[in-house]
């Protein structure tokens, strides 16, 4: 069984919508179990260009979530959500209406053509790290350190959204958490 932390992004459509009902596709995966989840937060889109005022905002969350699949087969599974929530692969770094990231497995380091583990820019991305140091504040990045360093380092641009979170277990709330 593997640690895996997931980004959710989406700057079309009916985005909170769409990132629950993607973070609730991810639970029913086969193989796939919650540990945590984040609040929503929102930022500026990020282009190949820098940030872009004049495209549609994000929002973005992360989930934490315990699986026996293989990367590989994760990331296939997020695929299949992304397709069925009719994301359309034109442009890259382009305007989506589901983005499904996988930014750690456990410790894994991994350079495959279609997947790259950490996530080659998590570490710069404040609409990944705050949503998981959110989700768990104790969270690490493989090969980078502690998220909430990598946040203070970067600065935080993100705005929470006041809504629940994608789903409602949190580390601490689990079965025999610390009260
Ligand atoms: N995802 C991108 C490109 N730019 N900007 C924000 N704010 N949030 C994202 O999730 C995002 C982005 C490509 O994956
Ligand atoms: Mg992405
Ligand atoms: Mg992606």
């Amino acid at each position: 069984m593997r640690r895996a932390v997931i980004a959710l992004g989406a700057n079309l459509g009916d985005r909170g919508s769409t990132l629950r009902e993607a973070a609730a596709a991810i639970l029913a995966v086969p193989g796939v179990r919650p540990v945590a989840a984040s609040h929503e937060v929102e930022s500026v889109a990020m282009t190949l260009s820098g940030p872009d005022e004049t495209k549609p905002r994000y929002r973005n969350g992360v989930v934490v979530v315990d699986t026996d699949l293989e990367p590989d087969a994760l990331l296939a599974a997020l695929h299949d959500i992304e397709d069925a929530h009719g994301r359309v692969r034109v442009e890259r770094w382009g305007d989506r209406t589901l983005d499904l990231d996988i930014v750690a497995v456990d410790d894994v380091v991994l350079d495959a053509a279609d997947l790259t583990l950490p996530h080659p820019r998590a570490a710069e991305r404040a609409f990944v790290l705050a949503p998981w140091l959110d989700a768990d504040p104790d969270a690490v990045l493989p090969g980078a350190g502690p998220v909430a360093a990598l946040l203070a380092a970067v600065g935080d641009d993100t705005v929470r959204v006041e809504e629940p979170r994608l789903f409602a277990s949190r580390p601490s709330e689990l079965p025999g958490a610390p009260q």
